[in-house]
């Protein structure tokens, strides 16, 4: 073992579990999580190093569980981190404990940090918070806004004060912070002034990998434009009542034009030609219209997370192409004015027609989320959704199609009634369950193997060559990833 000379800090992104149909990205949530106790300890205001790159594999299963294991492993021996940090969607909770587990059985001193969009959606549900769970294996769980609550944990764990000596009330954000000793914290629950917060230290992540996620953006020579992604507001407006994002679950809180246009204008310098805007729906920001303007003024290109409803109108769609806009993603789920009302959607079948001949016209690619699975669905509702996005694939307008199964996410509306919990291996891994988003977790009791192998085997047929799993920018083979 090499002798430790600072007090150290180990970032985890959860690896998933579901190897296929996958949509690939920068560990966007732990950047955010982790930016303000990295810009503390740049200044030398916190008395931390940072292991320089997160830990930051793939996917988590036969193929791949002891070479990750191994891996770790040698970071931890070499290292000797006295806290790691990791971040999990639902999915990813197994793994995280996982390997968490792995970490205490070579060193038991080591503090683990929990927290994600997964902690987020189920910390105030005892039957699912991880950390009443698991108190063996996680020490400290933050749910909310992590930004400063986990800078001023850290900041209280290294000055050897106890969590219950701070004064939360000083700490902006809605965060709760649980210690595994049964003890709860709140900061003030002030919206986080998302201005002031340091940009996040996209350094800490694999960048030559990451910046090659966005295969929609290309360059004359048919080269891959190296992309960031970014959030210029927090949560959702919208209540989709499958969606752990929804209003009951998040709050939008929205970055102002200076402070995304100065982000921007950083990663122009740092060699980015493309950003993707991550918000759940980046059409709600607050000052689109002006946003859009200062946005055109960059040079950059640009793609959003965005709804039909808001991309009806052919001027506001030109305003979006002028300031650079290609590429929009955004969900049909089930083309079916009954599904979408079950669904709480806030959209019908006409803003979705209407929507796709403006972006059409004004030469979008699209890429969308079919939804399958729903209680409601029947085989019309599925027949005419296929029909279509196949017509649109066809009309090359649509370019990406992810196909999801709807999954129950215990803090929803849907899902409210689930038993099943996520630290284990999915309940339906494997095939045809690992070819659709979410496909291998709970679902309602219709959705069997032979149910989805039909939905897949039509949508295979009818558009397959556009599908998430078989065209992405790159692969990865077994949880190798192809680009390095
Ligand atoms: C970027 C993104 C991705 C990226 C990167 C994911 C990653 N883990 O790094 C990619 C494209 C790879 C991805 C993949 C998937 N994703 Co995704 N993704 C997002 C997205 C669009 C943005 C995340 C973000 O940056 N938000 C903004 C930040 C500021 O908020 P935040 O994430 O909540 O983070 C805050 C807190 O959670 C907390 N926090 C976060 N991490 C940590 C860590 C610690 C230690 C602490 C203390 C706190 C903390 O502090 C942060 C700042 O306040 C969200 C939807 C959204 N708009 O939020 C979905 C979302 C997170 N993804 C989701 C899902 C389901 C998936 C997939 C399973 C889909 C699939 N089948 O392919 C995979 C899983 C991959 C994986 N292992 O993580 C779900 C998670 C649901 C849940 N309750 O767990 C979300 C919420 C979307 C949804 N509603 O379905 N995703
Ligand atoms: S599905 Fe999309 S629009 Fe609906 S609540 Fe979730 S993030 Fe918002």
């Amino acid at each position: 073992m090499n002798k430790k000379m600072a007090n150290k800090v180990l970032l985890i992104n959860g690896p998933s579990q579901d190897p296929s149909d996958r949509f690939f990205g920068w560990p966007t949530p732990l950047l955010y999580a982790v930016a303000p106790s990295i810009a503390e300890a740049k200044k030398g205001k916190l008395d931390v190093e940072f292991i320089s790159q997160i830990f930051d594999p793939i996917w988590y299963e036969a193929h791949s569980k002891s070479r990750i294991d191994r891996e770790l492993e040698g970071i931890v021996d070499k290292e000797q981190p006295d806290i790691v940090c990791a971040s999990a969607i639902y999915d990813s909770v197994y793994p995280t404990l996982c390997l968490f587990d792995k970490i205490k059985r070579i060193n038991s001193d080591v503090k683990t940090i929990f927290g994600g969009p997964h902690f987020d959606e189920i910390h105030t549900l005892d039957k699912f918070s991880d950390i009443k769970l698991r108190p063996d294996l996680i020490d400290i769980a933050i749910a909310g806004d992590g930004d400063y609550a986990l800078l001023e944990t850290l900041r209280s764990i290294f000055n050897g004060r106890s969590l219950a000596d701070v004064d939360w009330n000083d700490i902006d954000g809605r965060a709760t912070i649980y210690t595994n000793d049964g003890s709860v914290y709140q900061t003030n629950g002030k919206p986080i002034d998302l201005n002031s917060l340091p940009f996040i230290p996209i350094e800490f992540a694999n960048i030559n990998r990451h910046k090659n996620d966005f295969g929609i953006f290309i360059d004359s020579d048919g080269k891959i434009i190296p992309t960031v992604q970014m959030i210029a507001q927090r949560g959702c407006p919208y209540t989709c009542n499958f969606c752990s994002e929804s209003r009951n679950l998040a709050y939008p809180n929205a970055r102002s034009i200076n402070s995304l246009i100065e982000e921007i204008e950083l990663r122009k310098q740092q060699g980015f030609g493309a950003v993707f805007f991550d918000d759940s729906t980046f059409g709600a920001h607050p000052q689109i219209r002006d946003l859009l303007v200062e946005l055109g003024k960059t040079g950059m290109q640009f793609g959003s997370l965005n709804r039909f409803n808001l991309l009806t109108n052919p001027r506001k769609v030109e305003a979006y192409r002028s300031a650079g806009f290609t590429y929009v993603y955004t969900a049909i789920e089930q083309f079916d004015d009954s599904a979408l009302k079950s669904m709480d959607k806030s959209q019908k079948e006409k803003t979705i027609k209407d929507s796709m001949s403006v972006l059409d016209n004004s030469g979008f690619d699209v890429g969308v989320s079919l939804l399958y699975g729903l209680p409601y669905e029947t085989e019309e509702t599925i027949e005419k959704t296929l029909d279509f996005t196949a017509r649109w694939v066809d009309k090359g307008t649509i370019k990406i199609v992810s196909e999801s199964v709807l999954s129950y996410h215990p803090g929803t509306l849907a899902g409210s009634g689930l038993t099943g919990g996520f630290h284990r291996t999915p309940p339906n891994s494997g095939y045809p369950f690992n070819r659709f988003e979410e496909g291998q977790w709970y679902h309602p009791e219709h959705v069997n193997a032979k149910y989805l192998e039909e939905i897949l085997e039509i949508s295979e047929k009818r558009f397959g060559r556009v599908m998430v799993r078989n065209k992405h920018s790159w692969h990865s083979v077994n949880g190798e990833v192809l680009v390095k």
